[in-house]
């Protein structure tokens, strides 16, 4: 099944440089419309469960560190094969290794601290919108 919708969180390193306008513009105009939007905190728990593929990683602590540490902004994004036109936004997992013009190539000061989340796949773009937004919240 492939849907039309894909999730983001700008990170706590984002919001904490004040990129939150500059990358929902570059998200704009890219072609995404957003769909939901809230700027929110994740807890430990929180974020141990929505990062719990990862808990076996060296890094698992340090993630859940980081991505709880302040406030992310949480979006869900509306475009025609949206999984993978805004993994390729925001490009590669290291910013080394990203493509000029990505967001994390921008923003990205690291492996670690790198700027901006987006899903992997149809499936957890479901799971990860609906662990941040009710219904009610989705336009
Ligand atoms: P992705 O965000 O590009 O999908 P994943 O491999 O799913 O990358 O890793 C999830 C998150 O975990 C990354 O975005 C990054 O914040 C963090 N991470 C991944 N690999 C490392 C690492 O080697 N060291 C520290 N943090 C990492
Ligand atoms: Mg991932």
């Amino acid at each position: 099944m492939t849907t039309n919708r894909t999730f983001t969180m700008l990170k706590p390193d984002a919001v904490e440089k004040g990129h939150i306008g500059a990358i929902l513009e570059k998200i704009n105009a890219s072609g995404f419309r957003i769909v939901a939007l809230k700027l929110t905190q994740m807890t430990k728990q929180d974020a141990e469960s929505f990062y719990a593929i990862h808990n076996e990683r060296p890094f698992f602590g340090e993630l859940v560190e980081y991505m709880t540490r302040g406030p992310i902004v949480a979006a869900i994004l509306e475009k025609e094969n949206a999984v993978e036109d805004f993994r390729t936004l925001i490009g590669a997992t290291n910013p080394a290794d990203a493509a000029e013009g990505t967001i994390r190539k921008l923003y990205a000061a690291s492996i670690g601290e790198n700027a901006v989340h987006g899903s992997d796949s149809d499936e957890n773009a479901a799971i990860e919108s609906a662990f941040h937004f009710s219904g009610r919240e989705q336009f």
